[in-house]
């Protein structure tokens, strides 16, 4: 069965819900793992004040008994604090209709007017509600368990901010990711570099100073990739397609590239493409070769190399904006400054941990794909069998 999840509920709503479908069954699922990389989610600079309210926690609601899940579609739900402040305004029961005004002078940038065109709504919180943010924290926990199948087979993901707005760190596409996602996770920003970090942290002092918000760069990554994820032969299976899908479907990303992406394209062959050099790493995952850079991003014709796998995205910058743009309210089409209400400076820390889940989902689905899905076992004998072909056909010449 293919690995998928779906997610539902509202920003204020009683809660958030993801179905995931396709859990191998016999994977240790530990509830405060998801809820670390929840509050990994709600950390960062510049983020507003619904963070002080929210202490998000997934409960585990099927699919897991005594710690491990049963192969059974596994049910998560993240409770809205903020629900209590909004039982009227996001009733259910027609009773509350009209306890809250209608937002109807549309902010540049959401969800908000293309939604109530679309749908025929005459209050664009029925649009908001939905395209907030807010449910990647969906996406987080169903990110979580995928991370933590891929670490049942060594392959771990993470992230760190590349830049804020005007402030862009330089970064070595050959650098140790590991370590700079372990300077990030203690940063303002994310950034893995202080100086950069704390520039950033005073760039969102002064956006929030005027009223205005900032977006930004990040990487995620992968470490342990198997070569051979995703196929050259469809439009639908390559690897680098499903994983523009996946981050380009975060709420803000606007542009994805895997590697160094943009960059490449001005660049000729021979300062592009990732030379191939005779011996392996020890764990054997590439087949008895290496690369002697990795700018492809660890995809080559749609399929994983074997290299660390790598994506830069970029996010816009959060479009309520406390000194608003310009509209037109869509109740009275006369022109209007668009509506503000609570909401971040910047959030990129905060996507740069949804864009890991969204990785690492990709990949968890890919390695079903190759591997099997019924249980953590069968997969295990799998991925040994196989990786006992390619490395016995390209022997390691040290
Ligand atoms: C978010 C929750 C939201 C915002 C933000 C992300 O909470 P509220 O709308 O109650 O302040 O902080 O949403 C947006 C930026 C947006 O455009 O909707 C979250 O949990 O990530």
């Amino acid at each position: 069965m293919p690995l998928r999840y779906r997610t539902a509920g509202e920003s204020h709503g009683p809660l958030l819900m993801t179905l995931v479908e396709g859990v191998p069954a016999g994977l240790e699922l530990d509830g405060e793992r998801i809820a670390a990389d929840l509050a990994r989610r709600q950390r960062g600079y510049g983020r507003g004040g619904r963070m002080q309210i929210e202490t998000d926690r997934a409960e585990l609601l099927g699919g897991v008994r005594w710690g491990r899940t049963t192969g059974a579609p596994l049910l998560l739900g993240v409770h809205n604090r903020d629900w209590e402040n909004w039982r009227q305004g996001m009733s259910p029961d027609p009773s509350g209709r009209g306890s809250i005004p209608a937002v109807t002078q549309v902010r540049p940038g959401h969800a908000d007017l293309p939604g109530v065109f679309k749908h025929d709504l005459d209050d664009a919180r029925d649009v908001l509600e939905r395209a907030s943010a807010r449910e990647t924290a969906s996406r987080v926990a169903a990110g979580a368990v995928a991370k933590a199948l891929l670490g049942e087979f060594e392959i771990h993901v993470g992230s760190f901010v590349t830049g804020v707005g005007e402030v862009v760190a330089p970064w070595d596409p050959d650098a140790d990711f590991a370590s700079m996602h372990q300077r990030a996770e203690g940063a303002r920003l994310r950034m893995p570099d202080p100086e950069a970090d704390a520039r950033a942290a005073a760039l969102v002092d002064t956006s929030r100073d005027r009223g205005d918000t900032l977006g930004g760069t990040f990487v995620c990554f992968a470490k342990g990739v198997p070569v051979g994820l995703g196929t050259h032969t469809t439009a639908e299976g390559r690897l680098d397609g499903r994983l523009g899908q996946a981050f380009l479907s975060i709420p803000a990303i606007k542009g994805v590239s895997l590697g160094i992406g943009f960059a490449g394209a001005r660049l000729p062959g021979s300062r592009v493409h990732d030379e191939i050099l005779p011996g392996g790493v020890a764990d054997g995952r590439r087949g008895g070769v290496k690369r002697a850079t990795n700018r492809a991003g660890g995809v080559e014709g749609g399929i994983s190399n074997g290299e660390d796998l790598w994506v830069e995205a970029a996010m816009k910058p959060i479009p309520t904006l406390m000194s608003p743009l310009r509209s037109v309210d869509l109740a009275t089409g006369k022109p209007v400054a668009a509506s503000k209400e609570r909401s971040d400076v910047c959030a990129v820390p905060a996507a740069s941990v949804v864009g890991e889940a969204a990785l690492a989902f990709e990949l968890a689905r890919a390695f079903i794909e190759k591997f099997g899905g019924d249980c953590v076992g069968d997969m295990r004998q799998a991925l040994e069998s196989y990786l006992d072909r390619i490395n016995g056909r390209w022997p390691t010449a040290g």
